[in-house]
């Protein structure tokens, strides 16, 4: 295995395999045998293209050659950066081929992410589009560039505009000649992929995801989502397709182990996602809470009751809690079932079943995916709660890592000593093994399932000379669950709350960890006796403060 990462013990990966979870396969030739079987159907959809199982497997063949020659080979790691369009999957299942690893970072991620991204993990190459949405990724990476050092080469999902030291993957992919281009086929059993983590403390931990255990949950959710070969699927990807949930939940990579169709929407609101579902026939897709709620808006009385959206069967809700208010609205208003899915980069994913009881669709988040995720509900001193109590779930299984890749401090804290993940999340499981999450043990903002670590922002606020101690806790919130709002206490006179935004900005964070407020204070509250943890001192301030809006 990769240097950096925890293997599962011997005997649990005996078993894993001999119950069948983990199949010896690698996401490379799960793209081949595909390509071959639906070889004509039609895999991708998405910025004015279209590409057959046959096109998407010979492009991702010469983009793994053009990749080969330019020195990229097995266990580089390759920071992808796409937005999402169809060559998103052209690359990595490219570096599937080579046995080289993406390491995903968000659309949304900008200098600061991905200096740190491709320092920590020593990347060969960063992987960026060309514009999107008015942001030009070029900049971002020379910006990188210059701070990092690194990485050596930029591939461009477009035009280089001239650039020097950039190449367009268009160029990597005519320079590839016909393929093959791997030197040394992967391992099922190797790291695939880096896989961010939401992050609780510093700087996002970094989740490898082996072949086996990724495409034991890719297959098991593509079974419980019904995907089976036999139908069409149309899957609309209306979150960046990067995201663990639309990757695997059950994801493109379930619909393309079905042979259905995947459309990339550009964004996520009504107009653009509803227009897709009823031009292209979508069946399938999965949000996040408010952008569920948009959706009900927006065709409830909202612009956009005229669609047709009769060929939708499944809405998946996940990535923060969702309302049972808001959950009983998806049959009668959009016409179809809702699905609750409850998940985390690091493994565990639970999903409500079609055959469920309206009410436990309506009020649960869930069970889980696997007869042989173990499950863990436990009180602050880590011993079991009763059956129904409310705990911290932990849990151990399959497809659930078994440490971060180089953290052994953070994996001390992050592991229980026989390998649970403390996933941090208060829940209470129903008798029939449903999980209601009803909120969290750990040091996360979820803004509408973007996970914002305080820590990060506190961090960089701290780095300005106005600032004197900063505290940046969840504000609660009607349409997003939370905001981040920061506590500012400031040194000598406050500076301007616009300053400090720009401040923030300027050394290159993702816009949704900018705080959505900022509160002046002049001291924090007294958290009793002792030295103050971080998290201690936030809890107090939240709970002296509480904003409102
Ligand atoms: C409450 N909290 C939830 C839910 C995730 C499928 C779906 C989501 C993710 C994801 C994912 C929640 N209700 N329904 O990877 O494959 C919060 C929990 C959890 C954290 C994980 C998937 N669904 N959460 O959201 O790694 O706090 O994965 O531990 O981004 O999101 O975040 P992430």
């Amino acid at each position: 295995m990769l240097a950096g990462c925890t293997p599962w013990p011997t005997e649990f990966a005996d078993l894993y395999r001999e119950r069948g979870y983990w199949q010896g396969e690698t996401l490379g030739a799960f793209l081949r045998e595909r390509a071959h079987r639906f070889a004509e159907r039609t895999a991708v959809v998405g910025a004015g293209q279209r590409w057959t199982y046959a096109e998407l497997d010979a492009r991702a063949d010469r983009t793994a050659a053009g990749l080969a020659r330019m020195g990229i080979t097995a266990g580089d790691r390759v920071v992808v950066q796409l937005p999402n369009r169809p060559e998103v999957f052209e690359v990595v299942f490219a570096l599937f081929l080579l046995g080289a690893l993406p390491v995903y970072a968000l659309p949304a991620h900008r200098r600061a992410e991905i200096s740190y991204l491709c320092s920590f993990t020593e990347a060969t190459a960063l992987v960026v589009a060309d514009t999107d949405g008015g942001f030009d990724y070029r900049e971002l990476a020379e910006q990188v560039r210059a701070e990092t050092g690194g990485p050596e080469h930029v591939v461009v999902a477009g035009d280089t505009g001239g650039r020097p030291g950039m190449t367009s993957l268009e160029q990597v992919r005519e320079g590839g000649g016909a393929g093959p281009g791997a030197t040394a086929v992967p391992e099922p059993g190797d790291v695939a992929f880096l896989q961010l983590s939401g992050g609780t403390t510093g700087l996002p931990k970094l989740i490898p995801r082996t072949h086996d255990d990724y495409l034991y949950s890719v297959r098991a959710s593509a079974e419980i989502c019904e995907l089976d070969t036999g139908t069409a699927t149309v899957y609309l990807a209306a979150l960046p397709v990067v995201h663990n949930f639309p990757m695997s939940s059950p994801g493109f990579l379930g619909v393309f182990s079905a042979g259905g169709t995947v459309v990339l929407a550009p964004d996520p609101g009504p107009a653009t996602c509803l227009g897709l579902v009823e031009t292209e026939g979508v069946t399938h897709t999965a949000v996040v809470p408010p952008v569920a709620m948009l959706w009900l808006d927006a065709v409830e009385g909202g612009a956009q009751a005229h669609r047709d959206l009769s060929s939708l069967r499944v809405l998946q809700v996940g990535g923060a809690k969702f309302s049972a208010e808001a959950a009983r609205r998806v049959g009668p208003v959009l016409g179809c079932m809702l699905q609750q899915v409850f998940g985390m980069a690091e493994g565990l994913v639970n999903y409500t079943r079609y055959d469920d009881p309206e009410e436990t669709v309506a009020t649960t988040q869930g069970r889980p995916i696997s007869p042989d995720d173990e499950i863990r509900v436990v009180d602050s001193d880590g011993t079991e709660v009763p059956p129904g109590a409310l705990g911290e779930l932990h849990t151990r299984g399959p497809y659930t890592i078994r440490g971060y890749y180089r953290a052994p401090e953070h994996n001390a804290v992050a592991f229980t000593s026989d390998g649970f993940y403390r996933t941090g999340d208060l829940v209470r499981r129903t008798p029939s093994g449903h999980f209601v999450v009803e909120g969290r043990a750990k040091d996360q903002i979820n803004r509408g399932g973007e996970k914002v670590a305080p820590d990060e922002v506190e961090d960089h606020l701290l780095a300005h000379p106005g600032v004197h101690d900063a505290a940046v806790v969840a504000m609660p919130d009607r349409f997003l669950g939370e905001r981040v709002c920061a506590y500012v206490i400031p040194r000598g006179e406050s500076p301007a709350r616009a300053e400090l935004l720009r401040f923030l900005r300027g050394r290159g964070l993702a816009a949704y960890k900018i705080p959505d407020r900022i509160e002046f204070v002049a001291e924090f509250p007294a958290t009793g006796v002792g030295k103050v943890s971080r998290r201690e001192l936030r809890e107090a301030v939240r709970a002296a403060h509480v904003p409102t809006d």
